[in-house]
């Protein structure tokens, strides 16, 4: 689970090195409660940076690689990845009850969170059609929470209504893509997850307070 503080997550899609990284989310790391991190992280730092980073930053950090492969490669994934000082990983429930629940067991073992995605903030509509299914597979295999889009508040006020408040929901999609800040709030998320309108903003950490603000004070 993510201790919520502020309600908001970071979506730290940078090509930066880890020095400019570091400086980057120590100046905002007291208005978020996650950072999230993924392919921008890989492809440019690699694993031994993204080691540096969760060394050098005491937050929680979210894996955002969208897993879905067979099982055998996703608890492979999912071992490396514990031991690159992730805390969470968000998963496609497109992969399948046979393909999730022996890795969302031996995240259980490893202290690993698992989001399930079951909607996107744009397109997903073979998602959108599976709603109610996906739900429910995630909340058979124990799941700590769902990714569900800021873009869509309809849908997150159904999960939020299937699933009580024993999960975590996390909400992309706010800003840039057209979310309201609040709006995922006010709907029955618990988090916001924002990238670019706070990552290219001139003042990123005024910018950051503003979504705090909105996340406590919710309305759509
Ligand atoms: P920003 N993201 C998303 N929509 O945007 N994980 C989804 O449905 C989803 C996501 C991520 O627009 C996206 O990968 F499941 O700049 C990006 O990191 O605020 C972030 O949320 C949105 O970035």
């Amino acid at each position: 689970m993510i201790t919520r503080h502020n309600g908001l997550i970071l979506a730290f899609d940078v090509d930066w090195d880890v020095e400019k990284s570091i400086a980057f989310l120590r100046g905002i790391a007291d208005l978020i409660d996650a950072v999230k991190i993924g392919w921008f992280q890989l492809l440019n730092i690699g694993p031994s940076g993204i080691k540096e980073l969760t060394s050098s930053i005491e937050k929680y950090f979210l894996a955002d690689i969208k897993l879905g492969d067979v099982a055998h490669i996703n608890e492979y994934v999912i071992k490396r990845l514990k031991d690159l000082g992730i805390n969470g990983v968000i998963m496609h429930a497109a992969a399948g009850k046979e393909n999730l629940s022996s890795v969302v067991k031996l995240s259980h073992d490893l202290g690993i969170d698992i989001f399930l995605l079951i909607s996107m903030s744009s397109g997903g509509e073979l998602y959108d059609l599976n709603l109610d299914y996906n739900v429910r597979l995630g909340t058979e295999l124990g799941v700590a929470g769902f990714i569900v889009p800021a873009t869509k508040p309809y849908i997150i006020r159904r999960v939020r209504s299937m699933i009580g408040n024993n999960y975590q929901l996390l909400s992309p999609g706010v800003g840039v893509q057209g979310g309201k800040p609040g709006c995922a709030t006010a709907s029955g998320a618990d988090f916001e997850i924002v990238g670019r309108s706070i990552i290219n903003s001139y003042r990123p950490r005024d910018e950051a307070i503003n979504f705090v603000k909105a996340i406590n004070n919710p309305s759509c």
